[in-house]
């Protein structure tokens, strides 16, 4: 038997094979960082040749959010995957759940880690999880991401390692891996400033259950980001003249407070955005997600400090963070998702979170995730964490989408992901709406003179002041004209 670090050296499809029909899966991954790679792409291979010879095969799949096209795109485009949580960004995937060919299940990131614990989900049969080195002993040092890795390899039957060689070695040096345990035994969680470390850079597994190592040598695949655009960067100047305001009425410290910024475009640009502002202290991060703009704050020293669950760089990026690990590895905590998230962490740190949505309406509940009440776009992911739990949140978006046949601002949300209780400041390139303290009609004449597109504001305003009185104005017979017309026409309204 050939042996890598004193464990069984399988091939991807030797391991692929240790995974049987129906079996509960937990792979490494949040975000294309730190994915399971070679594992879940010889499934999807091995899911097609069973099927193309009538066979059954279909597996459960959890992973700490989305993933790269060797994990999702692969098995969903194979048709090998029954069930799915908790988060996902995959063109394939999205297709075959909004099908309802696959169960998803979209949650609360921080929720993942105790669920799984408990068992809500059944037993967890094996846990694939991407590595940079395993000691005999089973002590393994995960790769660019943490996510929900801990919690799978402790719960797990099985455990297959994906050794990755493609990644820096002192990669441990960023991670720290510290156990909530559950109730009644929970205590508080030592996190006192963004980067405070609190825990181990490896984590010990069982060795008993390792069933196989498969040495790899592959990129994250992590994309680049679009240059920022004119409406991100409008949408960033409100935020930065808004904070700066704040500041200089003593409702935020002069050196500010840790940052959350979203996933994606406007997140990225928000960040630089932000970083290159003179007025604007040198920054910290708590957030989920470590992106590329980030890497050039840090290293200009506009950047103090970063926790995150993933190092989400596109390869370019990555490689500076190696070349000048002695630098960045002080700077940058990868934490499990169940503390990078954490509502209790999130609310001790006072963290002023940015994340984007699809859209808000006039009572002020924001849409994360579904595009006319049913059409799933990724899923809720950290947004919620963040945003019901921060010292101030924004939720952002563009005025209008698909060239202004969409207004983002709607007199009522067509799936609510973050009601009026949590939603604190909308922002779009038009303008800025700080709803705290206020009662829904001003709440609502707000959002619709700051935030709603000019080619939607007299319709907004005919609606609200046409609806039957009441604490919140709504008529239930229109309040889904917009998206009916949508649905009928392909615009909300008629040129
Ligand atoms: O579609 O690409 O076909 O043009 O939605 O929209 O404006 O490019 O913005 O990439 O940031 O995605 C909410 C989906 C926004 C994302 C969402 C269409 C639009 C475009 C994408 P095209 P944009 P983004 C965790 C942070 C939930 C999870 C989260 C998301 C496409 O930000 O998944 O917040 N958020 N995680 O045209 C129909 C509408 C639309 C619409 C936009 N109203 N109706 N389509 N689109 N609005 C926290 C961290 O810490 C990281």
């Amino acid at each position: 038997m050939i042996q890598c670090s004193g464990f069984r050296k399988l091939s991807a499809c030797e391991a692929a094979d240790l995974i049987p029909d129906g079996a509960l899966v937990g792979f490494s991954g949040f975000t294309p960082a730190g994915a399971a790679k070679a594992v879940p792409r010889a499934l999807a291979a091995r899911a097609q040749a069973l099927h193309d010879r009538g066979e059954r095969f279909r597996i459960r799949v959890l992973t700490g959010a989305s993933t790269g096209a060797a994990l999702d795109d692969a098995l969903a485009e194979a048709n090998a995957i029954s069930w799915r949580a908790p988060y996902q960004s995959s063109a394939a995937l999205r297709k075959r759940i909004n099908r309802q060919e696959i169960e998803f299940v979209d949650m609360h990131l921080s929720h993942l880690p105790q669920m799984v614990e408990c068992g809500f989900f059944g037993n967890l049969d094996l846990a694939v999880v991407e590595g940079v080195d395993l000691t005999p002993e089973g002590r393994l040092t995960l790769s660019t991401s943490v996510g929900a890795s801990p919690t799978f390899l402790r719960h797990a039957d099985r455990v297959i390692v994906e050794l990755n060689r493609r990644h820096s070695p002192r990669l441990g040096e960023l991670h720290d891996i510290w156990t909530l345990p559950l109730p009644p035994e929970r205590r508080s969680i030592p996190i006192e400033r963004a980067t405070s470390r609190i825990g181990t850079s490896y984590i010990a597994v069982d060795p008993a259950k390792i069933v196989g190592v498969v040495e790899t040598n592959e990129a994250d695949g992590v994309a680049a980001f679009d240059a920022p655009n004119a409406v991100s960067e409008q949408i960033a100047d409100h935020v930065i003249s808004f904070l700066l305001e704040e500041t200089r009425r003593g409702r935020l410290p002069a050196e500010w407070l840790p940052l959350q910024s979203g996933v994606g475009n406007i997140g990225n640009a928000v960040m630089a955005r932000l970083g290159a502002h003179p007025d604007v202290p040198p920054l910290e991060m708590y957030s989920e997600v470590f992106q590329d703009a980030l890497v050039d704050l840090m290293e200009t020293g506009r950047l103090r400090g970063a926790s995150a669950t993933s190092l989400t760089l596109s390869d370019a990026k990555l490689q500076r963070v190696y070349d000048n690990i002695d630098f960045f590895a002080p700077r940058i905590v990868l934490r499990p998702q169940e503390l990078s998230n954490n509502p209790g962490v999130i609310r001790r740190l006072g963290v002023i979170a940015i994340n984007t949505v699809l859209e808000m309406d006039l009572a002020g509940c924001a849409n994360s995730t579904h595009v006319c009440g049913g059409q799933l776009m990724n899923g809720i992911g950290g947004s919620g964490d963040f945003t019901r739990n921060a010292y101030l949140s924004f939720l952002v978006a563009p005025s209008t989408a698909k060239g202004g046949r969409i207004s983002t601002v709607v007199p009522m949300a067509s799936h609510v992901d973050h009601n009026e209780h949590s939603v604190q400041v909308v922002v779009t390139e038009q303008g800025l709406a700080d709803l705290r303290g206020l009662g829904p009609m001003e709440r609502a004449r707000r959002i619709i003179e700051k935030c709603a597109h000019p080619a939607y504001r007299e319709y907004l305003h005919c609606y609200l002041e046409g609806s039957p009185v009441g604490h919140i104005r709504h008529d239930l017979g229109r309040c889904f004209e917009l998206h009916r017309n949508l649905l009928e026409t392909g615009r909300m309204l008629p040129i």
